[in-house]
């Protein structure tokens, strides 16, 4: 009686597992395509400059890890956040990132739809790639803000919930970004900083700050992913 108990419930729990693996565990394969919605020199410096935003390439993180960037209102963890928010290289973020702890999987995008070789997106272009899921999965991307010093779009810290009650989203998540200061380069006027992405005379050029990572809340529409980015997440099915 004992042992045939035992028979039922191992033959219960294996037919368990089969359906966990076949239904809840099976990964799901999503694109994601960024864009860049803004119009060239559709901003103007306050000595009269046009200027034109370009996004740098970045990376595109699924994780369960709860915070693995960065920590708002901490300093950051020099391990190529700033090298990817200064200097637009991603890099050494996702050569940190791969294999750690709470991460499922990193991928750099660096090559302009139709374009060549690696680069910004500037007015009108996009960055593709794909990523695979499953539930419980939050996604964290990155993006230099390409006329700052030390700036760049990622969601909150925790990332977005890839799944919400068990479907994969889909749709335009660019209002999930936010503007962030890495806290690591003095900031200057955007668009017009002889130390930011354009104008600097090397990498990792410009005056230290010693901060915090924290919102950018200039009250300006760079500081509005959704009125500079569109984010495309559309899940296989
Ligand atoms: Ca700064
Ligand atoms: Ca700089």
């Amino acid at each position: 009686m004992h042992k045939k108990f035992l028979t039922v419930a191992a033959g219960m729990i294996i037919g368990m597992a089969g359906i966990a693996s076949a239904n809840g565990d099976k990964p799901t394969k999503f694109s994601i395509r960024i864009e860049n919605t803004t119009k060239p020199d559709a901003f103007t410096a306050s000595d009269g400059t046009k200027w034109s935003l370009a996004f740098s390439p970045g990376i595109a993180v699924v994780h369960t890890d709860s915070a693995p960037i960065f920590t708002a209102g901490k300093k950051d963890r020099g391990k190529g956040l700033e090298a990817q928010s200064e200097d637009g290289d991603p890099s050494k973020l996702a050569q940190a990132l791969k294999g750690a702890k709470g991460i499922r999987s990193v991928v750099v995008y660096n090559s302009p739809v139709g374009a060549k070789a690696p680069g910004p997106i500037t007015p009108g272009a996009a960055y593709e790639t794909t990523i695979s899921a499953q539930p419980g999965d939050k996604l964290s991307i990155t993006l230099m803000m390409g006329q700052s010093n030390d700036w760049f779009y990622a969601p909150a810290e925790s990332g977005i919930e890839l799944f919400k009650n068990g479907k994969a989203i889909s749709g335009d998540i660019a209002g999930e970004l936010m503007l962030w200061d890495a806290g690591t380069e003095v900031d200057q006027e955007a668009g017009i900083g002889s130390d930011q992405g354009p104008r600097q005379k090397a990498a990792n050029t410009g005056k230290a700050e010693n901060g915090v990572v924290r919102q950018v809340q200039d009250g300006k529409p760079y500081a509005v992913s959704s009125s500079v980015l569109r984010v495309t997440i559309t899940p296989a099915m």
